[in-house]
Protein backbone atom coordinates (compact mmCIF):
# COMPACT_ATOMS: atom_id res chain seq x y z
CA UNK A 1 0.00 0.00 0.00
CA UNK A 2 1.38 3.26 -0.89
CA UNK A 3 0.72 6.34 1.86
CA UNK A 4 2.66 9.53 1.48
CA UNK A 5 -0.01 11.29 2.50
CA UNK A 6 -2.18 11.09 6.09
CA UNK A 7 -4.40 13.29 7.99
CA UNK A 8 -4.42 13.09 11.57
CA UNK A 9 -5.68 14.33 15.19
CA UNK A 10 -3.10 15.61 17.71
CA UNK A 11 -4.04 17.18 21.31
CA UNK A 12 -1.62 18.41 23.70
CA UNK A 13 -2.15 17.82 27.32
CA UNK A 14 -4.66 19.44 29.27
CA UNK A 15 -2.98 21.64 31.93
CA UNK A 16 -4.37 20.18 35.65
CA UNK A 17 -6.36 22.64 38.22
CA UNK A 18 -5.16 24.22 40.87
CA UNK A 19 -6.32 23.00 44.28
CA UNK A 20 -8.27 24.15 46.99
CA UNK A 21 -7.11 23.01 49.92
CA UNK A 22 -5.87 24.20 53.36
CA UNK A 23 -3.92 23.31 56.47
CA UNK A 24 -5.36 21.32 59.46
CA UNK A 25 -3.77 20.51 61.87
CA UNK A 26 -5.50 19.44 66.41
CA UNK A 27 -5.65 22.75 67.56
CA UNK A 28 -5.10 24.82 64.84
CA UNK A 29 -8.14 26.64 64.38
CA UNK A 30 -7.89 28.37 60.71
CA UNK A 31 -5.21 26.62 58.83
CA UNK A 32 -4.06 28.95 55.78
CA UNK A 33 -4.41 27.40 52.30
CA UNK A 34 -2.08 25.04 50.99
CA UNK A 35 -3.46 23.68 47.38
CA UNK A 36 -1.02 23.07 45.24
CA UNK A 37 -0.98 23.93 41.70
CA UNK A 38 -1.94 21.38 38.56
CA UNK A 39 0.85 20.27 36.77
CA UNK A 40 1.41 21.30 32.90
CA UNK A 41 -0.04 19.12 29.93
CA UNK A 42 2.74 17.76 28.06
CA UNK A 43 3.64 18.47 24.06
CA UNK A 44 3.40 17.19 21.14
CA UNK A 45 6.49 16.83 19.39
CA UNK A 46 7.22 15.50 15.70
CA UNK A 47 10.41 13.88 15.50
CA UNK A 48 12.76 12.63 12.33
CA UNK A 49 13.06 9.01 12.13
CA UNK A 50 15.72 7.96 9.50
CA UNK A 51 14.89 4.72 10.04
CA UNK A 52 11.10 5.23 7.98
CA UNK A 53 10.31 5.93 4.76
CA UNK A 54 6.61 5.74 4.29
CA UNK A 55 3.76 7.57 6.82
CA UNK A 56 1.56 3.98 6.70
CA UNK A 57 1.88 3.68 10.28
CA UNK A 58 -0.51 7.15 9.92
CA UNK A 59 -2.75 5.42 8.32
CA UNK A 60 -4.11 3.10 11.46
CA UNK A 61 -3.41 5.16 14.55
CA UNK A 62 -5.00 8.95 13.89
CA UNK A 63 -5.49 10.49 17.18
CA UNK A 64 -2.43 11.25 19.10
CA UNK A 65 -2.51 12.81 22.45
CA UNK A 66 -0.40 14.15 25.09
CA UNK A 67 -0.71 13.22 28.92
CA UNK A 68 -2.92 15.78 31.08
CA UNK A 69 -1.28 17.08 33.88
CA UNK A 70 -2.26 16.42 37.25
CA UNK A 71 -4.23 18.28 39.19
CA UNK A 72 -2.55 19.91 42.38
CA UNK A 73 -2.99 18.81 45.66
CA UNK A 74 -3.02 19.75 49.60
CA UNK A 75 -0.19 20.28 51.24
CA UNK A 76 1.13 22.66 48.47
CA UNK A 77 1.95 19.45 46.19
CA UNK A 78 2.22 20.57 42.40
CA UNK A 79 0.32 17.98 40.22
CA UNK A 80 2.80 16.17 37.74
CA UNK A 81 3.33 17.21 34.42
CA UNK A 82 1.73 15.27 31.83
CA UNK A 83 4.17 13.12 29.33
CA UNK A 84 4.93 14.40 26.26
CA UNK A 85 4.21 12.83 23.33
CA UNK A 86 6.85 12.25 20.55
CA UNK A 87 5.41 11.42 16.81
CA UNK A 88 8.50 9.91 14.72
CA UNK A 89 8.35 10.66 10.89
CA UNK A 90 10.55 9.99 7.99
CA UNK A 91 12.49 12.58 7.06
CA UNK A 92 11.28 14.91 4.57
CA UNK A 93 7.66 15.03 5.91
CA UNK A 94 6.46 18.57 5.73
CA UNK A 95 3.27 19.12 8.75
CA UNK A 96 0.27 21.28 7.95
CA UNK A 97 -2.56 22.63 9.30
CA UNK A 98 -5.28 21.00 8.20
CA UNK A 99 -8.00 24.35 8.40
CA UNK A 100 -5.53 26.23 6.64
CA UNK A 101 -2.72 24.55 4.98
CA UNK A 102 -0.33 26.37 7.07
CA UNK A 103 3.49 24.84 7.59
CA UNK A 104 3.62 24.25 10.65
CA UNK A 105 7.38 22.53 10.07
CA UNK A 106 9.35 20.88 7.65
CA UNK A 107 11.48 17.48 8.87
CA UNK A 108 14.07 18.06 7.08
CA UNK A 109 17.36 17.35 9.69
CA UNK A 110 17.90 14.22 10.85
CA UNK A 111 16.88 13.81 14.36
CA UNK A 112 14.91 16.91 14.45
CA UNK A 113 12.55 17.66 16.90
CA UNK A 114 9.75 20.20 16.77
CA UNK A 115 7.29 21.23 19.29
CA UNK A 116 3.71 21.59 17.29
CA UNK A 117 1.10 22.05 20.08
CA UNK A 118 2.01 23.09 23.86
CA UNK A 119 0.30 21.68 26.73
CA UNK A 120 -1.68 23.68 28.63
CA UNK A 121 -0.19 25.38 31.88
CA UNK A 122 -1.83 24.04 35.21
CA UNK A 123 -3.92 26.37 37.00
CA UNK A 124 -2.39 28.00 40.70
CA UNK A 125 -3.57 26.35 43.81
CA UNK A 126 -5.18 28.33 46.26
CA UNK A 127 -2.54 28.30 48.18
CA UNK A 128 -1.27 31.81 45.55
CA UNK A 129 -4.46 33.62 46.37
CA UNK A 130 -3.77 34.37 49.57
CA UNK A 131 -3.42 37.84 50.64
CA UNK A 132 -3.36 40.12 53.82
CA UNK A 133 -7.54 40.84 52.96
CA UNK A 134 -8.33 37.33 51.48
CA UNK A 135 -6.87 34.98 53.98
CA UNK A 136 -8.68 31.63 52.90
CA UNK A 137 -9.27 31.64 49.16
CA UNK A 138 -12.13 29.12 48.86
CA UNK A 139 -10.88 28.70 44.94
CA UNK A 140 -7.86 28.03 42.82
CA UNK A 141 -7.12 28.45 38.64
CA UNK A 142 -8.55 25.87 36.38
CA UNK A 143 -5.76 24.25 34.29
CA UNK A 144 -5.89 25.30 30.42
CA UNK A 145 -7.45 23.04 28.45
CA UNK A 146 -6.28 21.97 24.81
CA UNK A 147 -7.76 21.98 21.55
CA UNK A 148 -7.32 19.69 19.46
CA UNK A 149 -6.01 19.99 16.01
CA UNK A 150 -6.08 18.22 12.82
CA UNK A 151 -2.75 18.29 11.03
CA UNK A 152 -1.13 16.52 7.66
CA UNK A 153 1.39 14.86 7.30
CA UNK A 154 2.97 14.93 3.73
CA UNK A 155 6.14 13.10 2.65
CA UNK A 156 8.82 14.70 0.51
CA UNK A 157 11.47 12.51 0.22
CA UNK A 158 14.99 14.26 0.60
CA UNK A 159 18.00 12.78 -1.03
CA UNK A 160 20.93 13.46 -3.78
CA UNK A 161 20.12 11.98 -6.34
CA UNK A 162 16.40 10.67 -7.24
CA UNK A 163 15.79 7.60 -9.68
CA UNK A 164 13.28 8.82 -12.20
CA UNK A 165 11.71 6.12 -15.10
CA UNK A 166 9.03 4.27 -16.04
CA UNK A 167 7.98 1.08 -14.14
CA UNK A 168 10.00 -1.82 -14.21
CA UNK A 169 13.18 -0.43 -16.06
CA UNK A 170 15.72 -1.39 -13.22
CA UNK A 171 15.58 1.18 -11.08
CA UNK A 172 15.43 -0.16 -7.91
CA UNK A 173 18.03 -3.15 -9.11
CA UNK A 174 19.96 -0.34 -9.60
CA UNK A 175 19.52 1.45 -6.24
CA UNK A 176 20.06 -2.25 -4.68
CA UNK A 177 23.45 -2.47 -7.14
CA UNK A 178 25.20 0.45 -5.75
CA UNK A 179 23.79 0.50 -1.81
CA UNK A 180 23.54 -1.80 0.90
CA UNK A 181 19.35 -0.99 0.38
CA UNK A 182 17.05 -3.99 -0.25
CA UNK A 183 14.31 -2.91 -2.26
CA UNK A 184 11.61 -5.20 -3.93
CA UNK A 185 12.46 -6.43 -7.30
CA UNK A 186 10.22 -7.75 -9.72
CA UNK A 187 8.95 -8.07 -12.83
CA UNK A 188 5.89 -6.23 -13.25
CA UNK A 189 4.84 -2.55 -13.52
CA UNK A 190 4.38 -0.93 -10.02
CA UNK A 191 6.74 -3.10 -7.54
CA UNK A 192 7.74 -0.04 -6.03
CA UNK A 193 5.21 1.94 -4.21
CA UNK A 194 6.98 4.09 -1.41
CA UNK A 195 10.42 5.32 -2.19
CA UNK A 196 13.14 3.46 -1.35
CA UNK A 197 16.35 4.91 0.36
CA UNK A 198 20.18 3.66 -0.27
CA UNK A 199 23.28 5.52 0.83
CA UNK A 200 25.73 5.47 -1.95
CA UNK A 201 29.18 5.05 -1.32
CA UNK A 202 31.72 7.33 -3.07
CA UNK A 203 35.38 7.65 -2.33
CA UNK A 204 35.66 8.53 1.37
CA UNK A 205 32.14 10.42 1.01
CA UNK A 206 28.29 9.06 0.14
CA UNK A 207 25.46 10.31 -1.37
CA UNK A 208 22.21 9.24 -0.99
CA UNK A 209 19.77 8.19 -3.86
CA UNK A 210 16.17 7.37 -3.78
CA UNK A 211 14.63 5.13 -5.60
CA UNK A 212 10.92 6.82 -6.88
CA UNK A 213 7.97 4.56 -8.36
CA UNK A 214 7.59 4.16 -12.08
CA UNK A 215 6.04 6.82 -13.81
CA UNK A 216 3.81 6.89 -16.74
CA UNK A 217 2.29 9.24 -19.24
CA UNK A 218 0.40 11.21 -17.74
CA UNK A 219 1.85 11.43 -14.23
CA UNK A 220 1.86 14.97 -13.88
CA UNK A 221 -1.82 14.96 -14.06
CA UNK A 222 -1.83 12.09 -11.84
CA UNK A 223 -2.04 8.79 -13.83
CA UNK A 224 -0.83 6.13 -11.66
CA UNK A 225 -0.20 7.98 -8.90
CA UNK A 226 2.26 9.74 -10.87
CA UNK A 227 1.46 13.39 -8.38
CA UNK A 228 2.11 11.57 -5.87
CA UNK A 229 5.41 9.87 -7.01
CA UNK A 230 6.75 12.95 -8.75
CA UNK A 231 6.71 14.69 -5.30
CA UNK A 232 9.40 12.57 -4.13
CA UNK A 233 11.53 13.79 -6.78
CA UNK A 234 11.24 17.54 -6.02
CA UNK A 235 14.09 17.33 -3.28
CA UNK A 236 16.53 15.98 -4.62
CA UNK A 237 19.61 17.71 -6.79
CA UNK A 238 20.30 15.46 -9.58
CA UNK A 239 17.98 13.09 -11.42
CA UNK A 240 18.99 9.67 -12.76
CA UNK A 241 16.93 9.14 -15.58
CA UNK A 242 16.84 5.61 -16.19
CA UNK A 243 15.54 3.98 -19.59
CA UNK A 244 15.11 0.05 -20.51
CA UNK A 245 17.19 0.12 -23.44
CA UNK A 246 16.43 -3.29 -24.27
CA UNK A 247 12.67 -2.91 -25.37
CA UNK A 248 12.16 -5.51 -24.64
CA UNK A 249 8.63 -4.90 -23.24
CA UNK A 250 8.20 -3.74 -26.53
CA UNK A 251 8.53 -0.16 -25.59
CA UNK A 252 10.73 2.73 -27.42
CA UNK A 253 13.54 3.35 -25.16
CA UNK A 254 13.72 7.03 -27.20
CA UNK A 255 10.01 7.27 -26.47
CA UNK A 256 10.16 6.44 -22.93
CA UNK A 257 12.92 9.19 -22.70
CA UNK A 258 11.13 11.89 -24.20
CA UNK A 259 7.55 11.05 -22.18
CA UNK A 260 8.99 10.97 -18.37
CA UNK A 261 10.84 14.60 -19.51
CA UNK A 262 7.53 15.62 -20.53
CA UNK A 263 6.13 14.49 -17.03
CA UNK A 264 8.68 16.23 -15.13
CA UNK A 265 8.57 19.50 -16.89
CA UNK A 266 4.42 19.22 -16.94
CA UNK A 267 4.31 18.21 -12.77
CA UNK A 268 6.93 21.68 -12.07
CA UNK A 269 9.76 23.72 -13.85
CA UNK A 270 12.64 22.83 -11.15
CA UNK A 271 12.08 19.47 -12.03
CA UNK A 272 12.44 19.89 -15.27
CA UNK A 273 15.37 22.24 -14.63
CA UNK A 274 17.27 19.67 -12.42
CA UNK A 275 20.50 18.47 -14.12
CA UNK A 276 20.19 14.72 -15.83
CA UNK A 277 22.31 12.23 -15.83
CA UNK A 278 20.57 10.01 -18.63
CA UNK A 279 21.79 5.81 -18.03
CA UNK A 280 20.34 2.87 -20.54
CA UNK A 281 19.59 -0.40 -18.39
CA UNK A 282 19.52 -3.77 -19.25
CA UNK A 283 22.50 -3.61 -22.39
CA UNK A 284 23.10 -7.34 -21.50
CA UNK A 285 19.87 -8.17 -23.03
CA UNK A 286 20.66 -6.10 -26.55
CA UNK A 287 22.28 -7.63 -28.64
CA UNK A 288 23.36 -4.85 -31.46
CA UNK A 289 24.23 -2.34 -28.45
CA UNK A 290 26.03 0.20 -30.12
CA UNK A 291 23.61 0.59 -32.83
CA UNK A 292 21.00 0.60 -30.85
CA UNK A 293 22.83 3.71 -27.92
CA UNK A 294 24.20 5.40 -31.13
CA UNK A 295 20.16 5.82 -32.73
CA UNK A 296 19.34 6.61 -28.85
CA UNK A 297 22.08 9.67 -28.66
CA UNK A 298 21.02 11.25 -32.44
CA UNK A 299 17.35 11.13 -31.83
CA UNK A 300 17.60 12.62 -28.15
CA UNK A 301 20.43 14.74 -28.23
CA UNK A 302 21.43 13.29 -24.58
CA UNK A 303 24.38 11.54 -24.02
CA UNK A 304 23.88 8.16 -22.38
CA UNK A 305 26.03 6.40 -19.56
CA UNK A 306 25.51 2.34 -20.51
CA UNK A 307 25.03 -0.19 -17.69
CA UNK A 308 23.03 -3.45 -16.74
CA UNK A 309 22.12 -3.53 -13.66
CA UNK A 310 21.80 -7.17 -13.35
CA UNK A 311 25.28 -7.87 -14.60
CA UNK A 312 26.84 -5.09 -12.87
CA UNK A 313 28.07 -3.59 -15.81
CA UNK A 314 28.88 0.07 -16.34
CA UNK A 315 28.15 0.91 -12.57
CA UNK A 316 31.19 1.74 -11.35
CA UNK A 317 31.45 4.59 -13.88
CA UNK A 318 28.14 5.84 -13.21
CA UNK A 319 28.64 5.82 -9.55
CA UNK A 320 31.66 8.12 -10.00
CA UNK A 321 29.34 10.10 -12.57
CA UNK A 322 27.08 10.81 -10.34
CA UNK A 323 29.74 11.58 -7.59
CA UNK A 324 31.36 14.16 -9.07
CA UNK A 325 28.68 15.87 -10.85
CA UNK A 326 27.04 16.43 -7.37
CA UNK A 327 30.14 18.13 -5.97
CA UNK A 328 29.15 20.72 -8.04
CA UNK A 329 25.43 21.01 -7.15
CA UNK A 330 24.59 22.96 -4.15
CA UNK A 331 22.79 20.82 -1.43
CA UNK A 332 18.96 20.95 -1.23
CA UNK A 333 18.02 23.09 1.60
CA UNK A 334 14.28 23.11 3.85
CA UNK A 335 11.25 24.41 2.51
CA UNK A 336 11.34 28.38 2.80
CA UNK A 337 7.86 29.29 4.52
CA UNK A 338 6.52 31.38 7.27
CA UNK A 339 5.92 28.72 9.84
CA UNK A 340 2.64 28.86 10.88
CA UNK A 341 1.95 28.02 15.10
CA UNK A 342 -1.02 26.90 17.16
CA UNK A 343 -1.68 29.35 19.63
CA UNK A 344 -0.21 28.37 23.06
CA UNK A 345 -3.75 28.81 24.83
CA UNK A 346 -7.13 29.38 22.64
CA UNK A 347 -8.21 33.04 24.73
CA UNK A 348 -10.49 33.92 21.95
CA UNK A 349 -12.94 31.21 20.90
CA UNK A 350 -16.54 30.97 21.98
CA UNK A 351 -19.52 29.09 21.50
CA UNK A 352 -23.09 29.62 23.10
CA UNK A 353 -25.71 26.64 22.95
CA UNK A 354 -29.16 26.65 24.13
CA UNK A 355 -30.04 24.23 27.25
CA UNK A 356 -33.00 22.15 27.53
CA UNK A 357 -34.18 24.31 30.28
CA UNK A 358 -33.72 27.53 28.22
CA UNK A 359 -30.35 28.87 29.79
CA UNK A 360 -27.59 30.19 27.39
CA UNK A 361 -24.59 28.16 27.90
CA UNK A 362 -21.12 29.48 27.12
CA UNK A 363 -18.10 27.63 26.32
CA UNK A 364 -14.90 27.62 24.66
CA UNK A 365 -11.09 28.97 25.30
CA UNK A 366 -12.31 32.87 25.55
CA UNK A 367 -14.89 31.32 28.65
CA UNK A 368 -12.09 29.04 30.07
CA UNK A 369 -9.80 32.27 30.30
CA UNK A 370 -12.25 33.97 31.76
CA UNK A 371 -13.17 31.48 34.65
CA UNK A 372 -9.87 30.85 35.14
CA UNK A 373 -8.81 34.02 36.18
CA UNK A 374 -12.17 35.59 37.71
CA UNK A 375 -13.40 34.91 40.78
CA UNK A 376 -17.33 35.27 39.78
CA UNK A 377 -19.16 35.91 42.92
CA UNK A 378 -16.39 38.80 43.22
CA UNK A 379 -18.38 41.88 42.46
CA UNK A 380 -15.27 43.88 40.48
CA UNK A 381 -14.38 40.71 39.17
CA UNK A 382 -17.79 40.05 37.84
CA UNK A 383 -17.70 43.52 36.33
CA UNK A 384 -15.06 43.09 34.22
CA UNK A 385 -16.31 40.07 33.28
CA UNK A 386 -19.24 41.29 31.86
CA UNK A 387 -16.99 44.43 30.05
CA UNK A 388 -14.97 41.59 28.80
CA UNK A 389 -17.95 39.79 27.58
CA UNK A 390 -19.08 42.65 25.77
CA UNK A 391 -15.42 43.73 24.35
CA UNK A 392 -15.69 40.10 22.93
CA UNK A 393 -18.91 40.46 21.51
CA UNK A 394 -20.12 37.14 22.98
CA UNK A 395 -23.34 40.31 24.54
CA UNK A 396 -24.19 40.79 21.04
CA UNK A 397 -24.10 37.42 20.17
CA UNK A 398 -26.07 36.36 22.89
CA UNK A 399 -28.59 38.95 22.17
CA UNK A 400 -28.67 38.07 18.11
CA UNK A 401 -29.69 34.15 19.86
CA UNK A 402 -32.65 36.07 21.57
CA UNK A 403 -31.25 36.40 25.26
CA UNK A 404 -33.04 39.39 26.86
CA UNK A 405 -32.79 40.33 30.29
CA UNK A 406 -33.38 38.27 33.06
CA UNK A 407 -32.13 34.89 30.61
CA UNK A 408 -30.16 32.18 32.49
CA UNK A 409 -26.22 32.07 31.43
CA UNK A 410 -24.99 29.21 32.84
CA UNK A 411 -21.01 28.90 33.08
CA UNK A 412 -20.15 25.23 33.96
CA UNK A 413 -21.97 25.14 37.39
CA UNK A 414 -22.75 28.75 37.53
CA UNK A 415 -25.37 30.85 36.87
CA UNK A 416 -25.96 34.08 36.41
CA UNK A 417 -29.01 36.38 34.51
CA UNK A 418 -28.19 38.02 31.41
CA UNK A 419 -27.94 41.97 31.55
CA UNK A 420 -27.69 44.03 28.26
N1 LIG B 1 18.20 -8.35 -18.10
C1 LIG B 1 18.14 -7.40 -17.21
N2 LIG B 1 17.09 -7.33 -16.39
C2 LIG B 1 17.04 -6.35 -15.48
C3 LIG B 1 18.07 -5.38 -15.35
N3 LIG B 1 17.73 -4.53 -14.36
C4 LIG B 1 16.54 -4.94 -13.87
N4 LIG B 1 16.11 -6.03 -14.53
C5 LIG B 1 14.85 -6.77 -14.31
O1 LIG B 1 13.77 -5.91 -14.59
C6 LIG B 1 12.67 -6.19 -13.71
C7 LIG B 1 12.24 -4.93 -13.02
O2 LIG B 1 13.26 -4.48 -12.15
P1 LIG B 1 12.98 -3.48 -10.96
O3 LIG B 1 14.30 -3.08 -10.43
O4 LIG B 1 11.97 -4.02 -10.03
O5 LIG B 1 12.33 -2.28 -11.80
P2 LIG B 1 11.77 -0.88 -11.28
O6 LIG B 1 12.14 0.14 -12.27
O7 LIG B 1 12.19 -0.65 -9.88
O8 LIG B 1 10.22 -1.16 -11.38
P3 LIG B 1 8.97 -0.46 -10.58
O9 LIG B 1 9.31 -0.49 -9.14
O10 LIG B 1 7.82 -1.32 -10.92
O11 LIG B 1 8.86 0.91 -11.15
C8 LIG B 1 13.17 -7.27 -12.76
O12 LIG B 1 12.72 -8.50 -13.22
C9 LIG B 1 14.68 -7.16 -12.87
O13 LIG B 1 15.31 -8.38 -12.58
C10 LIG B 1 19.19 -5.50 -16.23
O14 LIG B 1 20.15 -4.71 -16.21
N5 LIG B 1 19.16 -6.51 -17.13
MG1 LIG C 1 11.11 -0.50 -8.22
Amino acid sequence: MFVDKSRIYIKAGNGGDGAVSFHREKYVAAGGPNGGDGGNGGNVIFRTDPSKNTLIDFRYAQHYRAGNGAKGEGGFCRGKNGEDLVISVPKGTIIRDYDTGGILADMFYDDQEVIVAYGGKGGKGNARFATSTRRTPGFSQKGVITEEHSVILELKTIADVGLAGFPNVGKSTLLSRVSAAKPKIANYHFTTLSPNLGVVRYHDDSFVMADIPGLIEGAADGAGLGHEFLRHIERVRLVVHVVDISGMEGRDPVEDYFKINQELSTYSEKLASLPQIVVANKCDCVYDIEDVIARFERETGAKVIRISAITGEGIRDLVELIGKKLEDIPKVAPMEFEPFEYAKEDNNSYDISVDEDGAYVLTGGLIDMLVRNIVLDDLDSFRYFQKTLRDKGVIKALKDMGATDGDVIRIEDTEFDFVE
